[in-house]
């Protein structure tokens, strides 16, 4: 069994140097990944965006402050179990088994926990698992029953023979208090490895009591391309299931019980219903503060809702989603704050690399939605911000492209452990200095799978560079004769917001082949077997 120093100078080894320097030694770090679940980039005000002025995260900020925050980090497949199946195994998901989210990983894969296992670290994960399959190469579980309930949650422990056990507290306190727990039990003389897996902010973003309240009076600014009539675009984007308009439900998501049994609400919310998905789990304390949170506010709407346009009801319930959603966000960023003071407060900021990232983006309203699965920028996009002031200087800002596949193969690399051949991703060490290697890639690959399936995205893949996105979207019948066939391609200087398809436009053909190439040669290379 490895020590828990590595030696970093060839310098001791025979015939490697004509001096013996002082040796020098460096201890494998401990690693901290805190990632949330929908956590879009648009409100972490490191991010800079409007609304996190609204609604800023002070904690999550720190990670910033003391560290490097990525501008161009992304996810190979914007959804839950995809994304995290990329995380453990560093490989894309047709590699790996999880391109929907139901499909099951291929557990034959290596897991990167199972080898920092192995070169001496403690490992633990705890929160939202989501996979099917148990958590593999981990000295330590506790995570969430799928998904996960914000209240009063239930956690199967490993050791537990599968049980789950219902706690009581709020998933985003007791997550990080089972973290604190297992780094302050933790065998003192190994480095550790800690997954912090939250499950908010996800639907049906539900607050902690202390913060039903929270950001009442605030007015979020409704975003550019909120009204987007998805003009210029292929068939997908008109035909999705994810408006905040037609989508999002008055009583499950949007919290109005008062609604609950009356037509035409009726007919997927009932009182049942939503006693069974948003109350069941809660104490009737817990009822209590959360009906007097609401109700005042929904009757107030009720009061007005007949003689409101529908574009007055559509800001109401755009200004209710994001209130609740931050107010979620409130929460994990009091909780992040309390697990930074406590490596504090233990002295192991310096030998600790602490990631924030999240499992994928999130619609604020842009285009008209919320959820994620496409591959324009809201959702393409993830939150990542590291701090390791041992090699990273505090207040970086990069702008590699960098994707979740290269998470396993950096904390493999801080570990002194080699990355196994067949991984894909790539460290992002060579990133911490804030300069960006000449030879660092300049595009990414990315394909989202899972349809047919709830809001009705369809598959597609494609190639984003530093300036450009190509998009196909694709779907074949049983004969292999294309049903669904159609590109996209924008210029991201130009076009941030991706208004405008142009794939057809006569002055951007060199481009649009130059990245037609491209994705051609990621499908070869990486042996893809369906677009
Ligand atoms: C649930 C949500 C969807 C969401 C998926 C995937 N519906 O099905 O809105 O897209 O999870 O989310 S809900 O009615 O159950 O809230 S993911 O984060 O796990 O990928
Ligand atoms: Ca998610």
């Amino acid at each position: 069994q490895r020590i828990g120093y590595l030696a970093l100078t060839a310098s001791i080894l025979p015939g490697c140097s004509t001096q013996v320097k002082t040796e020098k030694i460096e201890k494998q770090p401990n690693i901290v990944f805190i990632m949330t679940d929908d956590h879009s980039y648009q409100t972490i005000s490191a991010y800079g965006h409007t609304l996190s002025q609204l609604a800023p995260t002070p904690n999550i900020d720190r990670i910033a402050e003391q560290g490097i925050v990525f501008e161009q980090a992304f996810v190979e497949n914007s959804l839950s179990t995809p994304s995290r199946a990329c995380l453990m195994t560093g490989l894309y998901s047709h590699q790996n088994g999880q391109r929907t989210l139901g499909a099951g990983i291929d557990t034959t894969q290596t897991f990167f926990s199972e080898l920092l296992q192995q070169n001496n670290y403690q490992t633990a994960v705890v929160g939202k698992w989501h996979m099917q399959s148990e958590p593999k190469g981990f000295d330590y579980y506790s995570v969430l029953n799928d998904q996960g309930e914000y209240y009063n949650p239930y956690f199967k422990d490993k050791g537990s023979n599968g049980e789950f056990k219902q706690e009581k507290g709020y998933a985003t306190h007791l997550i990080t208090n089972k973290s604190i727990d297992f780094i302050k039990n933790r065998d003192k003389d190994k480095p550790f490895c800690l997954l912090v897996h939250h499950k908010a902010p996800h639907r049906n973003w539900q607050p902690e009591p202390k913060y039903l309240n929270l950001y009442e009076d605030v007015e979020f600014p409704i975003p550019d391309t909120f009204y987007d009539n998805y003009d210029t675009r292929c068939e997908p984007a008109h035909v999705q299931d994810m408006t905040i308009d037609k989508t999002m439900t008055y009583v499950y998501d949007l919290k109005i019980y008062e609604l609950a049994d009356v037509k035409p609400y009726s007919e997927e919310w009932n009182v049942e219903g939503y006693k069974k998905e948003v109350t069941d789990q809660m104490t009737p304390e817990e009822i209590e503060v959360w009906n007097n949170a609401y109700h005042p506010k929904n009757q107030e709407f009720l009061k007005n809702k007949d003689s409101m346009t529908q574009d007055e009801i559509l800001r109401w319930k755009y200004q209710r989603y994001l209130r609740d959603y931050l107010r979620c966000i409130k929460s994990i960023d009091d909780e992040v704050g309390r697990i930074l003071d406590y490596l504090e407060k233990e002295n192991l900021t310096e030998n600790t690399i602490i990631v924030y990232t999240s499992d994928q983006g999130f619609y604020m309203g842009e285009h008209g939605w919320f959820d994620k699965r496409f591959m324009y920028e809201e959702s393409m996009r993830t939150p990542l911000l590291i701090a390791y002031p041992k090699k990273i200087k505090a207040q970086s800002r990069t702008k590699a492209l960098v994707q979740n596949i290269d998470y396993a193969p950096t904390f493999l690399s801080l570990a002194g452990i080699e990355k196994p051949k067949e991984m894909s991703g790539t460290t992002l060490e060579p990133l911490f200095g804030g300069e960006k290697p000449e030879n660092w890639r300049t595009d990414l690959y990315y394909h989202y799978y899972d349809y047919p399936a709830i809001h009705q995205v369809r598959r597609h893949d494609g190639v984003r560079s530093d300036r450009f996105k190509l998009i196909h979207f694709y779907e074949q019948d049983s004969k292999g004769n294309y049903i669904l066939n159609c590109n996209e391609f924008y210029d991201l200087e130009k076009d941030p917001k991706e208004l405008n398809n142009l794939y057809n436009s006569k002055e951007y053909q060199e481009q649009v082949a130059y990245l037609q190439e491209r994705l051609n040669t990621y499908r070869t290379q990486l042996k893809v077997d369906e677009y």
